[in-house]
């Protein structure tokens, strides 16, 4: 049996500029671009979260929402120290820890438990000494397996510490809505709530073959997942690798012309790359920058692990094209890939076009959104 720990920390840029200013601790704090720019909130604390502020919102609305909340500019280099100082003490307790992005990581502490702790005492550790060495708060979740750590670190924020006793998984998950599940989008949610399917309980209790038509190839593993027992590993640093190129403009773009040209330069740049280090990958990467300096990626996961320049170069236009609006431009623009794995599969002919946005029932649009790998 593993032992997995989910942990994220707590209104994390917001928390770092309550840390380094103490002023703003116990206020209302918006870190985001201003409203006059169209801004966009990255964060809020707590404190501007009870007036229904949360990221993604329009800066605009939060400050309707909470005309007393403290707007301050996001100073990423300096999340980016904070979050190197948490990874550090997670590695000083496993090896074996996969960040997602700045400010949350899966830790693998099965060895840690059969050398003789407990998994509570592992996370109640945790969270002490980021507490003490960081000045910042994680929330916490518990398992045996990453989909219920991950659902159980959100479960009590902030400050959470939820711990999934073994053998409780499946009823853990039962109650809670089906979007909670890693890898089930607002699209395809929708797509179960017209099967009349609204938990994970509900889910977990259809039939395989029901799965299989859902699903397509993914079946297995949402089935998996819904009852609480995938096994998915925790993908260290080595194995997670990816090769990027990303690019600051000196102006921000908003023609979509040289912004195609742009990403199928990078794409061919992330082609040539992968060739000389003999990667074929099958995840592209898309990361955007925004003028008010909200970043986000976006990713689209192929068929076949490929180094090929026109498959790249599709994906990667696909999912900025999915991205442009009028008036909306861009400060950064980079393209990676990972996800990497062996040559092409034995029989698999190397000149086979590939199913771009083939048979795994996910679409550009669909893409998992992390915060900020920076
Ligand atoms: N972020 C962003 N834009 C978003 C979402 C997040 O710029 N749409 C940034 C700001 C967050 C950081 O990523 O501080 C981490 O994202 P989380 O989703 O973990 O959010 P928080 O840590 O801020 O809050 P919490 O985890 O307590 O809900
Ligand atoms: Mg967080």
């Amino acid at each position: 049996m593993r032992h997995i720990i989910h942990a994220d920390l707590d209104a994390f840029y917001a928390a770092v500029e309550q840390l380094d200013n103490p002023d703003l601790v116990g206020k209302p704090v918006l870190v985001g671009g201003r409203p006059e720019n169209r801004g966009v909130v990255a964060t809020a604390s707590y404190e501007a979260r009870v007036f229904g502020v949360h990221s993604a919102m329009p800066m605009r609305t939060a400050v309707n929402r909470c005309p007393q909340g403290i707007i301050v500019p996001p100073r990423f280099s300096r999340y980016k120290e904070k979050s190197g100082e948490v990874m550090s003490i997670f590695r000083e307790i496993t090896d074996l820890v996969e960040p997602l992005s700045m400010d949350e990581a899966y830790l693998d502490i099965t060895a840690v438990v059969v050398g003789g702790q407990k998994p509570l005492a592992v996370a109640l550790d945790l969270k002490r000494r980021v507490a003490e060495e960081t000045g910042l708060v994680v929330s916490v979740g518990v398992g045996t397996c990453k989909t219920v750590a991950k659902i159980g670190s959100d479960l009590d924020k902030p400050d959470g510490l939820v711990v999934i006793q073994p053998g409780d998984e499946a009823e853990f998950l039962a109650p809670l809505a089906v979007n909670k599940l890693w890898g089930i989008g607002p699209k395809t949610a929708e797509r179960l709530h017209g099967e009349g399917i609204e938990t994970i309980g509900q889910l977990a209790e259809q039939p395989l073959d029901w799965f299989a038509r859902m699903f397509g190839k993914r079946a297995m593993s949402v089935r998996d997942k819904a009852m609480g027992r995938d096994d998915e590993a925790v993908h260290t640093e080595s194995a997670s690798k990816s090769i990027s190129s990303e690019t600051t403009f000196a102006n921000d773009i908003g023609d979509e012309t040289e912004l195609r040209d742009v990403v199928e330069r990078k794409a061919v740049g992330v082609a040539h790359s992968l060739e000389r280090h003999g990667l074929k990958g099958r995840t592209v990467k898309l990361k955007l920058r925004l003028a008010d300096f909200t970043t986000f990626t976006r990713q689209y996961t192929m068929a076949y692990h490929t180094n090929d320049e026109e498959p790249i170069k599709e994906a990667a236009w696909a999912l900025l094209a999915a991205e442009l609006e009028p008036g909306r431009t861009f400060r950064l623009l980079g393209v990676g890939m990972t996800n990497f794995g062996e040559e092409a599969e034995a029989g698999e002919p190397e000149t086979q076009q590939l199913p771009l946005f083939g048979d795994d029932n996910s679409l550009p649009g669909d893409a998992v959104e992390d915060p900020l790998q920076d």
